[in-house]
């Protein structure tokens, strides 16, 4: 089975991304075939600095190596790089209703955050994401719950595509996490923590241990001082016993136990140590990894291969089942 997945180069990527997206991969990479992109057309369908987007690019290169991902098992290169990714976006969009696009939660929550930046990229950004999957004809998508309905949109096309011009594409399944999909800003837990927030709501990968203590100090917390779980009644808290659970590895009621009787600050101060130590390795390699430009190159330059192989042999039986060969 293979697996497809990307994350936008929009900025530094926090514990959302990970434990939405990066930490599946992870695991997924022993078992599966996997292709990872750093998906650059998508990160300029929103407001960006032309001289950052590199500067992101290989950050987010970064991350993924940091984060575990292993060049010689799966596949990572830039999106942008392959010319099918566009060219296959385009022909998925000719069988896109533009009523499923306007629908899209992304586009709606996009929209009213850059009111000046509302361009027809935003709006076929799924499309886009559609052709990124079938391009590699993956059947599963690790993703957070913000992309869900993107994944759904994909499997309409696939089947639309196969109807109109016979069986090509099978239809993806979402994979998304039954803890942490959804990870919540810091800042204002009502939100989901993103990288183009404000950076005290976010933990990013490679903050110092000074950041993430100020940060996770600071974290907005509900009223009552009971350290208990419960994402209705105290969002704030509850988000930060997400994170607690999934990087200790402890369940949250075992957390509720430890900290019964304790206050927030307590709880948040044990958090914030379990953060900075389980980030350790990521700063540490982080620091390693920006000194071997040329090594991350030729990574790019390798995976670059192997993926544009797959998309090739795909755009073919596209193009020849649309009557465009
Ligand atoms: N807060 C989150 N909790 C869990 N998963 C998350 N993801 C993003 N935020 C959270 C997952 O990370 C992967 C990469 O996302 P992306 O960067 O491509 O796009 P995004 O979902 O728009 O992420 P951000 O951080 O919110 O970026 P900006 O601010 O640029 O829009 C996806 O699998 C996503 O679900």
């Amino acid at each position: 089975m293979r697996i497809f997945s990307g994350i936008r180069p929009t900025g530094s990527l926090h514990l959302g991304n990970y434990l939405g997206a990066i930490k599946q991969w992870i695991d997924l990479q022993e078992t599966h075939e996997c292709v990872f992109c750093i998906v650059d057309l998508h990160a300029i369908t929103t407001p960006y600095d032309k001289k950052e987007l590199q500067k992101n690019i290989f950050e987010t290169l970064i991350v993924y190596l940091a984060a575990g991902i292993n060049p010689e098992k799966s596949v990572i290169f830039v999106q942008s790089h392959i010319k099918e990714h566009p060219e296959l976006a385009w022909l998925l969009g000719t069988i896109t209703p533009l009523g499923e696009l306007q629908r899209m939660t992304q586009f709606k929550e996009k929209s009213k955050t850059n009111k000046a930046y509302i361009n027809a990229g935003l709006l076929s950004y799924p499309v886009l994401m559609a052709a990124d999957i079938l391009l590699y004809r993956a059947e599963a998508v690790p993703v957070g719950k913000d992309q869900g309905q993107h994944v759904e949109l994909t499997r309409s096309i696939a089947k639309k595509f196969n109807q109109k011009f016979g069986q090509t594409f099978k239809e993806p399944e979402s994979l998304i996490p039954k803890e942490g999909a959804k990870i919540m800003s810091l800042t204002d837990p009502k939100k989901k923590m993103s990288k183009s927030d404000d950076p005290k709501s976010c933990i990013f990968l490679f903050d110092s241990p000074e950041d993430i203590q100020r940060k996770i100090m600071s974290a907005q917390t509900d009223s009552g001082k009971d350290v208990i779980y419960n994402v209705t009644k105290k969002p704030g808290i509850s988000n930060l016993f997400t994170i607690y659970s999934l990087l200790a590895n402890k369940t949250t009621q075992d957390l509720e136990k430890e900290f019964k009787g304790k206050n927030y600050g307590e709880f948040k101060k044990s958090l914030a140590k379990i953060v900075i130590d389980y980030l350790e390795p990521f700063r540490r390699k982080q620091k390693e990894l920006s000194l071997r430009e040329v090594y991350l190159q030729e990574i790019l330059k390798q995976s670059q291969s192997r993926a544009l192989t797959i998309a090739q042999e795909t755009m073919r039986e596209v193009k020849e089942k649309m009557g465009l060969l």
